[in-house]
């Protein structure tokens, strides 16, 4: 069986947690911090990010390398990538656009936007403006048809429900402005339908309940 490791707050974490539940593939769930020093850890994931999985043939990270080998592991499943070649190839560009050209662009943020740091002005200025461009040529390629590639859910909406409601919020957190909405990209009607999915829903209650326990222990005690 496979065992997800990570954090339920990660967005890459719950992308694959939606794929696997979306396939309905029997997972179980260990709890692995992000920055580890473990051995056992570093060994599955070398960076120390999360998620990463653990299989009975060893173990895989990166989130994309995760999501295709569930795809093609488990072929009797409901497909999350169409079977034409290149519809897949398309279901993975908008993937690609998602997570390095606006989720990782507006992780910058994410220390002052969520986790009471500080950022500085250079990266401030430089994220104000590679995202817009970031955000027009998404928008390109975008469908919202009603999902992001079109009429069926896919992979690409297990990657976009997770990530374009963190690059609105930070930016709005940052510049007072949500970038996505700005520059027209309507997240949040889609956000809405994707998180109506059972499986999403049980996403977000499991990701709500893991931010509760981060806030109450971060709380000083008293
Ligand atoms: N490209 C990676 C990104 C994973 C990632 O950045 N995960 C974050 C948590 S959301 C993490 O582990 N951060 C800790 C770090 O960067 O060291 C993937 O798709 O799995």
């Amino acid at each position: 069986m496979i065992t997800l490791c990570g954090i339920p707050l990660s967005n890459y974490y719950n992308k694959v947690k939606l794929a696997l539940l979306e396939k309905g593939i029997p997972f179980s769930e260990d709890y692995v911090k992000t920055h580890s020093h473990d051995e056992a850890v570093l060994s599955a994931s070398p960076l120390g990010k999360v998620p990463f999985i653990r299989t009975p043939q060893g173990a895989l990270c990166e989130s994309q390398v995760i999501a295709d080998y569930l795809e093609a592991a488990y072929p009797d499943t409901p497909r999350l990538l169409p079977a034409d070649p290149f519809e897949a190839a398309k279901v993975r560009e908008l993937i690609a656009f998602v997570e390095l050209h606006l989720e990782l662009v507006a992780r910058e943020l994410y220390a002052e936007a969520f986790f009471g740091g500080k950022v500085s002005d250079g990266t401030k200025q430089r994220v104000a403006r590679v995202l817009p461009e970031n955000i027009a040529a998404f928008k390109r390629l975008a469908k919202f048809g009603p999902y992001l590639a079109g009429d069926r859910f896919t992979l690409a909406d297990c990657a976009g429900w997770v990530s374009l409601p963190l690059v609105a919020l930070a930016t709005k957190t940052i510049y007072g402005e949500d970038l996505l909405a700005a520059g027209g990209v309507d997240w949040k009607p889609y956000a809405k339908l994707i998180g109506e999915r059972p499986h999403a829903q049980r996403v977000a209650a499991d990701r709500k309940v893991d931010q509760e326990r981060l806030l109450a222990a971060a709380r000083p005690a008293g």
